[in-house]
């Protein structure tokens, strides 16, 4: 399993639970002094800084991407591939396709998180869940070019109601026979929504592809009353080998989230 830590530069999202909010230059020296693999980008969108500026930047400090978050499309633009109206659907998507060629060219897939939206008013639970099929296959071709997968993430019942548990979300795409598309194991929300983190992660196991290491609380494992062994016992027994991502709020500072987070991780069993 390789680790990696979320950097923000978008200002909506200042309060969010990314751990560095610095300049790119001073938060990937952060993260690559500390020891990690790789630093997760969440950026405004695909023009926000030129991709040979973040390829400098990986070369420099021996640093991999492991993942870009979509987020900016609705917390800046206000977009959601479920949306009613078909023009903002097609404004979502096309954020999102340019997302995926913005990582893949990093070599990093792209997050769908708050931008799936939520189903209500006059879209039912099948209009959006035909939506986020038409989003998600298109999605997964997209990001096939470039060689890495796409990543559906399921959000707790506050930021979303479309799929809120691991399990019902990998049932959905081998339903809808949807491919090259990864699940988002976030430990916050499935702290919230699931009964058993670790065995929801073996009956997901299929689709599982990137993982949100975070503590009840959303703090740094370690920060709340998550109990990580069994979790990580669960991941070595699926043998995961993607990214254990600190999607988590900066608290006490930056700094000791980015290193307790690591402090979790050498730990445990
Ligand atoms: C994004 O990865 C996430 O977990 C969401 O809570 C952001 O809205
Ligand atoms: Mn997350």
């Amino acid at each position: 399993m390789k680790t990696a830590v979320t950097l923000c530069r978008v200002p909506e999202s200042a309060a969010g639970p990314f751990v560095f909010h610095d300049p790119l230059d001073a938060g990937f020296a952060k993260a690559a002094a500390l020891g990690y693999d790789a630093v997760e980008l969440f950026l405004e969108g695909p023009d926000a800084l030129p991709v040979e500026e973040i390829q400098a930047l990986q070369k420099q400090h021996g640093l991999a991407i492991a993942a870009v978050g979509t987020g900016a499309g609705m917390v800046k633009h206000g977009l959601s591939l479920t949306d009613p109206s078909p023009e903002k659907r097609a404004a979502a998507l096309d954020f999102v396709l340019r997302m995926i060629d913005f990582g893949g060219r990093l070599g990093a897939p792209a997050i769908l998180g708050s931008m799936q939206g939520k189903w209500g008013g006059p879209v039912t639970r099948d209009q959006a869940l035909d939506f986020l099929t038409a989003a998600l296959k298109s999605a997964g071709e997209a990001a096939a070019h470039h060689g890495v997968p796409f990543i559906y993430e399921p959000l707790n019942r506050y930021e979303t109601n479309l799929f809120n548990r691991l399990a019902p979300a990998a049932d959905y795409l081998d339903q809808r026979g949807l491919t090259n598309i990864v699940l988002l194991a976030d430990l916050f929300h499935m702290n919230i929504e699931e009964r058993d983190i670790a065995a929801a992660l073996r009956e997901a196991s299929r689709h599982v592809g990137h993982v949100h290491w975070a503590d009840s609380n959303r703090q740094a494992m370690g920060l709340g009353h998550t109990d990580p062994a069994p979790i990580f016992a669960a991941l070595r027994e699926i043998s995961y080998s993607g990214y254990l991502s600190a999607e988590i709020f900066p608290l006490p500072d930056s700094d000791t989230a980015a290193s307790q987070t690591l402090k979790s991780l050498s730990t445990s069993p």
